[in-house]
């Protein structure tokens, strides 16, 4: 059976943070990386997440519930949109900060970088995070559909090197649906493990 993806909260400020007490996989990635298109990619629905070829469209916390797994998917705003206010971008970097702190239903973060670039340091620095804090890293390389075989192999096996991972992490298209399978199965094993 497909599972449904249906968005049931969305967050813009601290004090609309609560406990949503399901598990949870967070979609992290720099601002236009492509997360809300995976949402899409993921549900088989265009519209569901709203996406934009300018960057900054996703300016909350969404929650998108599965079914019938019953675990959420949280697409989170991107990271690095330099054309928002300081003001604005501490006040997501805290809103981000703080659901992360002490989420028990928190079961991975899933980092989603351009498959085209060499890796960057916000990359790097969000992966080094999470791994810090002790929460699962599900890195996601996007917008294979742009890159040649040759770049694929080598931006595959820089990203495993440096985070020091047993696989290489997965090659996903938006455009192509490639990688979606591997994704969901990925997402369904780890959000329902040891419940
Ligand atoms: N070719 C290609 N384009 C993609 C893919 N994924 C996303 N895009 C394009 O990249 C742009 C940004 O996509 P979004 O899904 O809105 O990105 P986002 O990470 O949600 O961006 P913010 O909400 O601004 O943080 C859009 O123009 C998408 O069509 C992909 O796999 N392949
Ligand atoms: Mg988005």
């Amino acid at each position: 059976m497909h599972s449904q993806l249906s968005l049931i909260k969305t967050i813009y400020t601290l004090d609309q943070l609560e406990v949503m007490p399901k598990p949870q996989i967070a979609l992290a990635g720099r601002s236009n990386v492509g997360k809300s298109s995976l949402i899409n990619c993921l549900a088989g629905r265009k519209g569901l997440a709203k996406t934009s070829s300018t960057p900054g469209k996703t300016r909350s916390l969404n929650f998108y519930l599965v079914q019938p797994e019953e675990f959420y998917l949280v697409d989170l705003p991107g990271y690095g949109y330099a054309r928002c206010s300081k003001k604005e971008r501490e006040k997501w970097a805290r809103l981000i900060e703080q659901y992360f702190k002490n989420n028990e239903w928190l079961k991975a973060v899933v980092i989603i970088i351009d498959a085209r670039l060499s890796p960057q340091a916000m990359d790097m620095e969000l992966a080094s995070y999470v791994q810090n804090i002790g929460f699962k890293l599900i890195p996601v390389l996007t917008k294979a559909d742009k890159c040649k075989q040759k770049q694929k192999n080598s931006i595959q096996k820089t990203w495993q090197e440096l985070l020091g991972l047993a696989d290489p992490p997965l090659l996903f298209s938006s455009k192509t649906g490639q990688g979606k399978n591997k994704l969901w199965q990925t997402l369904k094993s780890t959000a329902l493990q040891r419940l």
